[in-house]
């Protein structure tokens, strides 16, 4: 889940000690730390206005999804479209404090394709949803935080393009 549990993992698993290169990557995780954590409360505290305006761009772009036979067309569907918009910000902001894409892997990517194929959502769709929300957030985040948060944005497009 982070490069702290990944290390123990394995070193044990050759029951040795952490190497020096292991001690090195985790270092620069622990100095990290602060950052990070700054990083996923910024989001968190922003993630009405990255969802809003997110979501104003994209159904701006892709009128069809919110147009009679898309699939976030009516005031419900366009809720769910708009939390699951919210569940993958959220799932940044755990890829943001744990230093790793597994968690978000683990609770949104496997699997995904599948569920968004059963359900109608346009994929294609849903990674733009992604990118417009890093937009967003790279507007409020500046510098090394927002390279910090890019990473996961970019993670979920990929793993959903
Ligand atoms: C945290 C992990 C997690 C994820 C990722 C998740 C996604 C998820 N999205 C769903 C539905 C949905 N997802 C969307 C989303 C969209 N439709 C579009 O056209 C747009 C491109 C897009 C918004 C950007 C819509 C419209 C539905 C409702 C579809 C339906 O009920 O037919 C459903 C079906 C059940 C439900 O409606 O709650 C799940 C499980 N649930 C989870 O627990």
């Amino acid at each position: 889940m982070s490069i702290v549990s990944n290390s123990i993992i394995s070193a044990d698993a050759e029951a040795r000690y952490l190497s020096p290169g292991e001690l090195d990557q985790i270092k620069s995780f622990v100095v990290g730390g602060q950052r990070r954590l700054r990083v996923a409360q910024v989001l968190a505290d922003s993630r009405e206005r990255i969802v809003k305006q997110a979501g104003g761009q994209l159904f701006q772009k892709r009128p069809d999804v919110i147009s009679p036979g898309g699939n976030a067309y009516g005031e419900e569907m366009t809720a769910s479209c708009l939390r699951d918009m919210d569940y993958y910000l959220r799932l940044v902001t755990y890829g943001v404090v744990a230093g790793d894409v597994t968690p978000i892997e683990e609770i949104g990517i496997i699997g995904a394709r599948e569920m968004y194929r059963a359900l109608g959502t346009p994929l294609e769709a849903m990674a733009a949803a992604v990118r417009e929300m890093k937009v967003v957030a790279m507007s409020i985040l500046t510098g090394s935080d927002a390279e910090e948060a890019g990473v996961y944005f970019d993670y979920v497009v990929g793993a959903l393009s």
